[in-house]
């Protein structure tokens, strides 16, 4: 296995407005993230991935950009970005910028301009089509509701936009539109940044025709026909030049496909996140449907993406986001077990094989914040869904129960530092609601605590430093069957680990398979304190996860 710095980092994700508000406007910034560099340096991250600070309007907050060259006003500015980045290399930690291509905002230049008038020379930087007697070009839906056609009365066409009406899509068709592109990547490329991690970027090739979506938009906007093309040219003309690490968003890529993108003799990208776990239980009619999972859809989630890309491609590890309910509240229970299952997913996504993300406040086992009532959220597909579930006669309580669980808002409160009001974020109102269980899940008090989550993360990422057996060892499942522990061995050379997950709320037997019956077990890290000896058969409490070296 080829070495790589990429493979090696732990990524840290940061969602600037929640993150920490530095001059009490209610909005997280950049000197807020400034102000918490030596919080991310003591956890022992390699590397930060800001979603989106450019100029915005903010439909999307920050993923529907104005100005790519530019910080969006109630972050700061470029001297603060700038002062931003120098700090995190001086701690040796890199930044990732997020790369919004597939779309911008209705508000940037290039789409005032485009319609303006049809004959306009950025017309064609975006997707424009004749309605078909008065319908709309074809059957296209936006991810956030409703047609992805918008009509434009002035110029009497409409405009494709797969998100928000206010996030057009690019026409990737268009060579000067790529160049320019390419040429805004160079600029913060050159400014010192460490790579991309690049938003919906298998939806940037449309294919020709615009036909409608008969099953599904597979092959059609999403991994559409040019997509290795361009991905293949950014990298000829940006990536190939830098020493950078590059991550794709890939929803709707299945594994038998993902060589395609990461394949280290394909000359695309580094790694993507795929979505197999997110959309767990695959239902594309309503994302808002309960999340339902069982350990044996995980394991062979997780089995697949490492066997398919074994030896010739890197995974990526993360079970949530900004855009995903929280991890412990959905894979773990986050009540009585809050910090044991919290621990137990962390210790699956650092020493399986790929390069682990946590999002923001994962590190102190934050929760889903589950809130009541609509004027709490703010997430505009989350208002875009609730207005049209409304409108088709819903009632009000069924909806809420499931938004509760899956909006993207779960994982958009701020960041809870401390125990005083709105949990150290901010001291004016912030502008969404803080998680009312801050007096008890913040950050100054597990920093206090030497059993806190934070502190089994650190130990956690160090332990991947020390052992490169974790980062580029061969695994084998054991156990494929157990419907409670996912349990693995890696192996590299002479040096071999054991895991073992309790994935449950229950007591469950765990037995030493025979061919490591006659070894000694050296314990490297758990989430319960281990009294006993290794004997072949072990009882696992409720989620309890151990990792032993085998000597
Ligand atoms: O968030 C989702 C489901 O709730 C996904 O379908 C998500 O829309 C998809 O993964 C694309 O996400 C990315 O692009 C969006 C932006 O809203 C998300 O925040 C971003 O991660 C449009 O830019
Ligand atoms: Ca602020």
């Amino acid at each position: 296995m080829k070495k790589a710095w990429w493979k090696e980092a732990v990524v840290y994700q940061i969602y600037p407005r929640s993150f920490k508000d530095s001059n009490g406007d209610g909005i997280g910034d950049l000197n807020g993230i400034i102000e918490k560099l030596d919080y991310l340096k003591l956890l022992g991250i390699d590397v930060i991935w800001l979603s989106p600070i450019y100029k915005s309007p903010n439909d999307d907050n920050g993923y529907d950009i104005s100005d790519y060259e530019d910080i969006m006003d109630e972050f700061g500015t470029m001297e603060d970005f700038d002062r931003l980045l120098k700090e995190a290399h001086d701690r040796g930690i890199k930044i990732l910028m997020d790369l919004v291509v597939n779309h911008c905002s209705d508000e940037h230049k290039w789409f005032v301009e485009a319609s303006s008038s049809k004959d306009n020379p950025y017309r064609d930087y975006f997707i424009w089509k004749d309605g078909k007697k008065g319908e709309y070009p074809n059957n296209w839906k936006s991810f956030f509701g409703g047609s992805a056609w918008e009509y434009h009365e002035e110029t009497g066409q409409y405009y494709l936009h797969l998100f928000t009406k206010k996030q057009p899509d690019l026409n990737w068709e268009n060579e000067n539109m790529r160049k320019d592109i390419y040429k805004m990547m160079k600029y913060w490329l050159d400014k010192g940044v460490d790579g991309f991690r690049m938003d919906v970027f298998n939806m940037y090739s449309k294919k020709e025709g615009f036909p409608n979506v008969v099953d599904n938009p597979n092959g059609i906007y999403i991994n559409g026909p040019k997509i290795h093309d361009y991905v293949k040219e950014m990298n000829k003309e940006v990536f190939s030049k830098y020493d950078i690490m590059t991550v794709g968003e890939a929803p709707c890529v299945p594994s038998s496909m993902g060589y395609l993108y990461v394949g280290e003799d394909r000359e695309e990208l580094n790694m993507i996140f795929h979505f197999d776990l997110m959309d767990m239980p695959n239902d594309s009619s309503d994302k808002f449907n309960k999340i339902h999972w069982n350990l044996k859809d995980v394991k062979d989630i997780f089995m697949r993406w490492y066997e398919d890309l074994k030896d010739r491609g890197w995974n990526s590890l993360f079970m949530n986001n900004h855009d995903q309910p929280r991890m412990v509240s959905r894979f773990g229970n986050d009540k009585e077990y809050r910090v044991q299952s919290a621990k137990m997913l962390a210790t699956l996504i650092h020493t399986f094989q790929g390069t682990p993300y946590i999002y923001q406040g994962e590190e102190i086992g934050m929760t889903n914040a589950y809130f009541e009532s609509i004027s709490d959220y703010r997430d505009v597909e989350t208002l875009n869904y609730y207005k049209e579930k409304i409108e088709e006669g819903i009632d009000e309580g069924t909806l809420i129960d499931k938004i509760k669980l899956t909006s993207r808002d779960n994982a958009r409160t701020p960041v809870q530092w401390d125990d005083s009001e709105n949990a150290g974020f901010t001291n004016v109102t912030p502008w969404i609601n803080v998680n009312p269980n801050y007096k008890y899940i913040n950050v100054k008090k597990a920093l206090e605590d030497k059993d806190s989550i934070f502190y089994y993360y650190q130990k956690l990422i160090n332990l991947r430093k020390e052992n490169p057996v974790i980062v580029y060892g061969d695994l084998n499942l054991i156990y494929k069957d157990d419907k409670n522990i996912f349990a693995y061995v890696r192996k590299l050379e002479d040096k071999e680990i054991l895991v073992i997950l309790n994935f449950f709320d229950k007591e469950v037997e765990f037995n030493i398979p025979k061919e490591y019956e006659n070894k000694e077990f050296n314990l490297l890290i758990n989430n319960y304190e281990i009294k006993d000896t290794v004997n072949n058969k072990m009882t696992l409490r409720p989620y309890e996860a151990r990792v032993y070296s085998i000597i």
